[in-house]
């Protein structure tokens, strides 16, 4: 660092000069390196810390009540917000997790298993019924917490690691119970040390049938999952063969397990049925598109195995493929479209049930990358308005709210933004208003500088994640939550559980 230059001949320095010489560089250092030790020391997470204490609490232009703090003296624990307790449960369902070498494409990788099989079972079940879930995590290490991705289920069952529970160490057991309130296509996974635990194949199906079953006469779950660089389908590398007459319609319920996006398109026209376990209104006959399922998104493709005797592709990528039709009959891999199917305009419009101009909470949800400290780490790091973790928004509601959310990403990756607990309606993407079937989303594919204005009604109390599931994303710091007023967790991330849900 030159902090003065001497003239040539301009002789011996005064020692004032000379103490400058000293002194200015001490200081210029001191002036660097201290704030960012204090960033840095900032940064660090303590031993133990609950999500109530992190960032700062936005009550999205709603007046905050005066007294109100994170942690208020009346509040209710999230344990008490639980599926009707005194009803028997319909279904019963026993899930135990270990950690295995799992045997995919002739590889072998280490993951972990559900039940024996990575995914898990499917687990299959109808609308209105109530699901008990006894997991037992068997050899898991880290420990286990599942997350039941896409259904709006009570806040003590959603499978968050120290917000929602305590991680399931090896030996353990922990009870879910919930009612399968909406018919539609759902996944299980881990939410705890999330990222590699889903990687690794902590994961499964779960398939909410409408209480008058399906009209389709072919339902399949084809959940795709990339197990260290092999992409499956079903946990078999390679292609699903369904074997089906021909002339009969299916409907394919795909489930995009991975952290990026995935392109699906098939061989013959076909119908999107329902976006992330909701229906879409009055699909139309789609040929020469594809559809984009984000990190975590579901699609179900409706379409016909042909009448001559060969089959329907279904591709999931250009990898793997859904195969449908008579025995080894075939079918040519399709071209991949240039278009995607554009969920703003497809279908025809509905009600919402509520009314998003009269939303009394209104939140951004800005997306950036700078640099600076996450967890005592320096590097660029993802930010959240411009705070990174764990200085992030808390999202406050109350109950009945109707909330707006203006999601933009003005990074250069795209993030699948995943609200639990709750499902968003697009209302404009990039400014331009939906005018198609109300498109509701759990997973949201926020594209390099895209924005989107969704809303969501408040009414399912408790702390919610609201985060990128890019789980690597999330690892990394990108993770907000919302939490309905009075309302408060006994849960603590890291601390005796060594909780880490992402
Ligand atoms: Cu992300």
């Amino acid at each position: 660092m030159v902090i003065h230059s001497q003239r040539p001949g301009s002789g011996v320095e005064t020692r004032g000069r000379r103490m400058l010489r000293v002194v200015l560089p001490v200081l210029a250092t001191v002036a660097i390196v201290v704030p960012l030790a204090w960033m840095w020391q900032a940064s660090r997470m303590p031993a133990a810390y609950s999500v109530m204490e992190m960032g700062y609490l936005d009550y999205g232009g709603h007046g905050q009540d005066s007294g109100h703090s994170h942690h208020s003296e009346a509040a209710r624990s999230v344990t008490e917000l639980v599926a009707e307790p005194a009803r028997p449960a319909d279904v019963r369902v026993d899930l135990v997790t270990r950690q295995e070498i799992l045997k995919i494409g002739g590889r072998s990788i280490a993951g972990f298993t559900v039940n024996g099989t990575s995914p898990g079972p499917e687990i299959r079940v109808r609308q209105g019924q109530l699901i008990e879930v006894h997991l037992r995590n068997e050899s898991v290490a880290a420990g286990v917490a599942l997350h039941w991705h896409g259904l709006d289920v009570p806040n003590a069952m959603d499978g968050v690691a120290g917000v929602t529970q305590d991680a399931v160490p090896i030996g353990a057991r922990f009870t879910y119970r919930f009612v399968a309130d909406r018919a539609g296509s759902f996944w299980y996974h881990s939410h705890q040390v999330s990222n590699p635990q889903v990687a690794g194949g902590l994961l499964g199906s779960l398939v909410v049938l409408p209480p008058s079953g399906i009209a389709e006469q072919v339902d399949v779950a084809a959940l795709a999952h990339t197990y260290g660089g092999v992409r499956t389908i079903n946990g078999k590398a390679g292609d699903l063969r369904v074997p089906a007459e021909p002339g009969r319609r299916m409907r394919i319920r795909i489930t995009n397990t991975d952290n990026g996006p995935m392109q699906v398109w098939t061989s013959r026209s076909f119908r999107l049925l329902a976006v992330d376990g909701t229906e879409v209104n009055r699909p139309t006959q789609v040929s020469d598109r594809a559809v984009t399922l984000t990190a975590g998104a579901r699609a179900d493709i409706e379409t016909q195995v042909p009448a001559d005797g060969t089959a329907v592709r279904v591709q999931l990528s250009k990898a793997t493929a859904v195969i449908v039709g008579p025995q080894s009959a075939e079918v040519p891999v399709p071209p991949q479209p240039g278009d995607e199917l554009d969920l703003l305009s497809y279908g025809s419009p509905a009600t919402l049930g509520f009314e998003p101009a009269q939303a009394g909470r209104r939140f951004d949800y800005l997306i950036g990358r700078r640099p600076g400290f996450v967890k005592g780490r320096p590097g660029m790091w993802w930010s959240i308005n411009g705070h990174l973790y764990p200085n992030v928004p808390m999202f406050v509601v109350r109950e009945g709210d109707v909330a707006l959310v203006h999601i933009e990403n003005r990074s250069s990756e795209v993030h699948p933004m995943h609200l639990h607990g709750h499902h968003m309606v697009v209302l404009a993407r990039n400014g331009v208003a939906a005018t198609g079937s109300p498109w509701w989303v759990d997973s949201l594919n926020v594209a390099a500088k895209e924005s989107y204005d969704v809303a969501f009604v408040a009414d399912n109390p408790g702390i919610w994640m609201d985060h990128c599931h890019n789980l690597k994303h999330a690892a990394d710091g990108m993770v907000a939550h919302l939490m309905y007023e009075g309302f408060d967790t006994p849960y603590r991330i890291a601390g005796p559980a060594d909780n880490r849900p992402e």
